[in-house]
């Protein structure tokens, strides 16, 4: 699957600060890993286009979205780690365990965030359908992983 970063021009970057001496973690749930891979490269795509060097950037991967929130802590403890970006998708299925994932992660990334005082972005992709997922990973709607290192670059200028 072909990544897009053609929505990137839709941002305006110009108060991006230098970010070559930043370190990058990105966390990446397996499952729908056909989707979280494409959101993953355009997440690692976009911090090398805005100046991140590649050695900066860790990537690991969880289980599931659920798993996103104890990944972000075990890098978000690092001192040397500036940023976490997570990257999951959860698909609506017959049951409601959508919501309790989709909430669960929302509640803890938001928690790991604040209590180490440093940018952990939400990039879970919450769709009804698979295709609306593929929509948002390189599709129509562009890359949620694209957008998510954006809002990273962003919050560390902040
Ligand atoms: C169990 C489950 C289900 C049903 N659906 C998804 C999903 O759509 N997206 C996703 O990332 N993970 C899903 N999981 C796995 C949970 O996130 C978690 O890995 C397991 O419940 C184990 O804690």
């Amino acid at each position: 699957m072909a990544t897009s970063l053609q929505n990137l021009s839709s941002y305006d970057s110009s108060n991006f600060i230098d970010i070559s001496d930043k370190r990058f973690g990105l966390v990446v749930a397996e499952w729908n890993r056909e989707i979280t891979d494409v959101l993953s490269a355009g997440a690692y795509e976009t911090l090398l286009k805005h100046g991140a060097v590649a050695k900066n950037i860790y990537r690991n991967t969880v289980p599931g979205s659920f798993e996103l929130t104890l990944g972000a802590q075990l890098l978000a403890q690092h001192e040397e780690i500036d940023a976490v970006i997570c990257l999951g998708v959860v698909i609506q299925g017959e049951t409601k365990h959508d919501d309790y994932i989709n909430h669960a992660v929302a509640q803890g990334i938001t928690h790991v965030g604040l209590k180490y005082n440093k940018p952990v972005i939400f990039g879970l992709v919450t769709t009804n359908t698979l295709e609306q997922a593929l929509d948002r990973a390189g599709g129509k709607h562009g890359n949620k992983g694209v957008e998510a290192a954006v809002a990273a670059i962003q919050m560390l200028g902040f």
